[in-house]
C-alpha cells in the first residue's frame, strides 16, 4: 500500500488537488460514492467497493470523501524524500492519465481491503475480548474485582498475583 502510495505520487501527473478537481465532478468539494463507482467503473470499482472505498477513507464519517480526507489517502508516509520529478505537458498528462487512474484505483481497493481486513480483526479482538472477560467474570457480576482477577490468574497461569 505504501507502494502504491509511493507510485502515485511521484508519478506527478496530477497534484491531489487537480485530481480531486477531475474526480470531482459535480464540484461540489467532495467526492461521493456515485462519483467514485462512475469514474472507476472502468477499473474494476463497482458500487459495492465504491462505498467500502468511502469507508475506508471517510474519517469525519460524514459519507463523502473531502479533498483533506482524499489527501490523507494518497500521500505516503514519507512523501518529504520523494523526487516529484518534472510536471508533465499536458500531451504527456494525457497519456498518463489512464495509467494514473488505474495505479489510483489499485491504491483504493487496497485501501478499501486492509480496511475491512482492520475492521475484521477489530471484531475479532473485541470477540475475544468479551470471550476473556467472560471467562475471567466466573460469578456474572459485568465486572472484573481483583480478587476475580487474581483468581482467574491463578487457575489459568498457575502463579499467584
Ligand atoms: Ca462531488
Ligand atoms: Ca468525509
Amino acid at each position: 500500500m505504501e507502494a502504491l502510495q509511493e507510485i502515485l505520487f511521484s508519478h506527478h501527473t496530477f497534484s491531489v488537488a487537480e485530481a480531486f478537481k477531475l474526480l470531482d465532478t459535480d464540484g461540489d468539494g467532495e467526492l461521493s460514492c456515485v462519483e467514485f463507482h462512475t469514474l472507476f467503473a472502468d477499473f474494476g470499482i463497482d458500487e459495492h467497493d465504491a462505498k467500502e472505498i468511502i469507508d475506508a477513507l471517510d474519517r469525519d464519517d460524514d459519507g463523502s470523501i473531502s479533498i483533506v480526507e482524499f489527501s490523507k489517502a494518497l500521500t505516503p508516509k514519507n512523501a518529504q524524500h520523494i523526487n516529484r520529478g518534472r510536471h508533465l505537458s499536458f500531451d504527456e498528462t494525457f497519456l498518463f492519465r489512464q495509467s494514473w487512474m488505474r495505479a489510483l484505483a489499485d491504491l483504493l481497493r487496497a485501501t478499501a481491503s486492509a480496511h475491512i481486513q482492520l475492521a475484521h480483526l477489530r471484531e475479532e479482538l473485541q470477540l475475544n475480548g468479551d470471550h476473556l472477560f467472560d471467562s475471567m467474570d466466573d460469578l456474572r457480576q459485568g465486572h472484573i474485582s481483583v480478587s476475580t482477577f487474581g483468581r482467574w490468574i491463578k487457575s489459568n497461569c498457575g502463579f499467584e498475583i
